[in-house]
């Protein structure tokens, strides 16, 4: 009696797993759905005003975040639309939740860790100093008693109001930092401070307006870019493990290099 009902078990157990199907082919029908619903197309929010991370050729946004930002949505099975918005809109589509992610070499710090949530670290910067070629200024102490030119609401108008006081009559701020460089261009400012890699761009691409680059480790920290996301977003650890598929797999390699010329420190970013 007992075999007898063991065999009925054993022949209604394999009727059931012909029906639904082994593992594997559970596993490829699940993979199915995933497919399906990541397929969808994300807005993504960005200022195109930040050479060489974001910027206008023609119409078309081009930098190193864009390139950055299509392998890793590739990565997570999403299309991208990419929108220049500007800087202080980025914060409000994205708190809105009327964005879903947001590049434009944004850094993570704590204030902005209360109200967004980040992708993990994707770059290494610092804010520095952009002054006329002939130009004293050697620290950022030194900028004290100088009008300085900075984009409003980044880390370089936070790392002036430091050094100069909040509100400071001699901070110029900008909606975007092209802007503030325009300022400097034209005398109305004695230096503009802002990442680096933006700042060391810009001499090299115009040495006809004899500029230079002025470091200080002391009053300039070291500063991640993250990729944005409304608080709560789901997409962040989707997003997060994309990020390092591309480090392993060597595509966030061979997008730095094609826009640095070197390789990247990627150590340094997962550390
Ligand atoms: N990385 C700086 C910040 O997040 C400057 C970004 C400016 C982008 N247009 O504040």
């Amino acid at each position: 009696m007992k075999k007898v009902s063991f065999l009925v078990f054993a022949m209604v157990a394999s009727l059931l797993l012909v029906m639904t199907g082994c593992g594997k082919d559970k596993e490829v029908s699940t993979t199915g759905k995933e497919e399906e619903s990541n397929g969808k197309t994300l807005r993504i929010v960005t200022d195109a005003n930040y050479a060489p991370f974001e910027y206008l050729e023609g119409d078309k946004i081009v930098g190193f975040d864009v390139d950055f930002i299509n392998a890793v949505a590739k990565e997570a099975g999403y299309e991208v639309k990419l929108e220049s918005v500007g800087w202080d809109p980025i914060f409000v589509e994205i708190e809105g939740k009327r964005a879903d992610v947001a590049i434009s070499a944004i850094t993570v710090n704590d204030e902005r860790k209360q109200s967004y949530d980040f992708s993990v670290p994707y770059f290494l910067s610092t804010n520095k100093i952009l002054v006329p070629e002939d130009s004293d200024i050697k620290s950022g102490d030194e900028l004290k008693g100088n009008v300085i030119a900075v984009q409003t609401g980044t880390t370089g108008q936070e790392a002036v109001e430091k050094l100069l006081g909040k509100n400071h009559k001699d901070i110029k701020k900008f909606e975007n930092n092209n802007l503030a460089i325009q300022e400097l261009l034209k005398g109305g400012a004695s230096a503009v401070v802002a990442d680096n890699t933006v700042v060391e761009e810009y001499v090299k691409n115009n040495p006809d307006q004899k500029l230079k680059v002025v470091e200080d480790s002391k009053s300039f920290n070291e500063e991640f870019y993250g990729l944005m996301f409304p608080k709560g977003s789901e997409l962040k650890s989707e997003f997060d493990k994309a990020v390092n598929a591309i480090y392993e797999n060597g595509k966030y390699a061979e997008i730095y290099k094609e826009w640095f010329g070197t390789d990247p420190d990627i150590e340094t970013l997962k550390a």
